[in-house]
C-alpha cells in the first residue's frame, strides 16, 4: 500500500508532463503502469482514458464541487448550445407547459419507470449554487434545484451489468450533414450517484427556463458544461456506449471532445 502511494506521487508528476506534451510512447508506458496491460491505442483515446483515471485518483468518488453563496450569483445562467428546440415532440410539450412530459428511465434496470414533472418535483430535492464552466471559455454561477439522480437509480434498480447512464435529449443539431444529429450524453455510475448530480427543474429560484433545458436538465458539477444534457427525454442504463451516436458517448465527444471532461 505504501509503495502504491509513493509510486502514485511520482506517477502524477509524470502524468502532468505527459498530458502537456503527449508523447505517445510515454502515454503507453503510463497506461501500462496503471492498467497492467500494454495495448497500443490512438493517442487521444489514451490521453482521455488517462485523464479520467488520473482525475478519479485525485478527486475520489465523493469529492464535492465547490458551492457558492447567493451573493456570488451575478447574472442569469447564460444560455448556450440549443436554446429553443424546434423538434415537434418538444414544441408540443412546451405548448402545454410540459404537463404531458414524462421522463423515461429504462435500459439495464429491474423496474423501468416514467416520471411526470410533478412526481419529480415532489421527490426529495437538492439545491446547490455552483459554477458552470463551458469549454468555450466562459463560466456562470447559478443556483440549481432538482432531484438527485441517485434517487431515481435506486427506484428503478440498476442491474449489475450497467456501467453508464445515457441521457437522450429532445433537441438535435444541424452539423452540415444531410440529417440533424440528436444531442445525447453519458456519464459513469460514480458521477451518476454523486450527491451533486441532480436532475434540475429549477434555476435561480424559478422554474428551469426553456433556454436552459426545460423541463429537465442534468447537473454534473465536476465536469464541463457540455456533459450537462438539457431537454432530457429519457435516461438509459447501458453497459457500453458504442450503440449511441458515433459511439464516443456524447454529441460533442463524437466530434472529438473528451468523454471525461473533469474540471
Ligand atoms: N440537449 C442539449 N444539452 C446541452 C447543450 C445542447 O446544445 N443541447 N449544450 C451543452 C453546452 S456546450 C453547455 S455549455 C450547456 C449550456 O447550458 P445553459 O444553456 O444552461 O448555460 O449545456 C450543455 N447541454
Ligand atoms: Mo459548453
Amino acid at each position: 500500500m505504501s509503495r502504491f502511494r509513493l509510486d502514485r506521487r511520482r506517477f502524477l508528476t509524470t502524468a502532468g508532463i505527459a498530458a502537456s506534451t503527449l508523447p505517445l510512447a510515454g502515454c503507453d508506458a503510463l497506461d501500462g503502469f496503471l492498467s497492467g496491460g500494454s495495448s497500443v491505442r490512438a493517442g487521444l483515446a489514451v490521453a482521455n482514458g488517462l485523464t479520467y483515471r488520473v482525475q478519479r485518483m485525485l478527486i475520489g468518488a465523493d469529492a464535492l464541487a465547490p458551492e457558492f453563496s447567493s451573493s456570488e450569483i451575478r447574472q442569469g445562467q447564460r444560455p448556450n448550445g440549443s436554446t429553443d428546440p424546434n423538434e415537434e415532440a418538444y414544441v408540443a410539450l412546451k405548448t402545454s407547459n410540459f404537463a404531458d412530459y414524462r421522463l423515461q428511465v429504462h435500459g439495464l434496470v429491474e423496474q423501468p419507470k416514467s416520471y411526470s414533472l410533478d412526481e419529480l418535483r415532489n421527490m426529495p430535492a437538492r439545491t446547490q449554487i455552483t459554477r458552470h464552466d463551458c469549454v468555450e471559455g466562459w463560466s456562470c454561477i447559478a443556483k440549481w434545484s432538482g432531484v438527485p439522480l441517485s434517487r431515481l437509480l435506486d427506484e428503478v434498480k440498476v442491474k449489475p451489468e450497467a456501467r453508464f447512464v445515457v441521457f437522450h435529449c429532445f433537441d438535435s443539431m444541424n452539423v452540415g450533414l444531410p440529417d440533424t444529429v440528436g444531442y445525447y450524453e453519458s456519464i459513469d455510475l460514480i458521477d451518476a450517484r454523486h450527491p451533486q448530480t441532480i436532475l434540475a427543474y429549477g434555476c435561480n429560484d424559478a422554474p428551469l427556463a426553456v433556454a436552459n433545458g426545460a423541463p429537465i436538465r442534468v447537473r454534473v458539477e465536476r465536469q464541463l458544461g457540455y456533459k450537462m444534457a438539457k431537454y432530457i427525454r429519457s435516461i438509459e442504463l447501458a453497459s457500453t456506449l458504442s450503440p449511441y451516436g458515433r459511439g464516443k458517448g456524447g454529441f460533442w465527444e463524437d466530434f472529438g471532445y473528451d468523454w471525461y471532461a473533469g474540471i
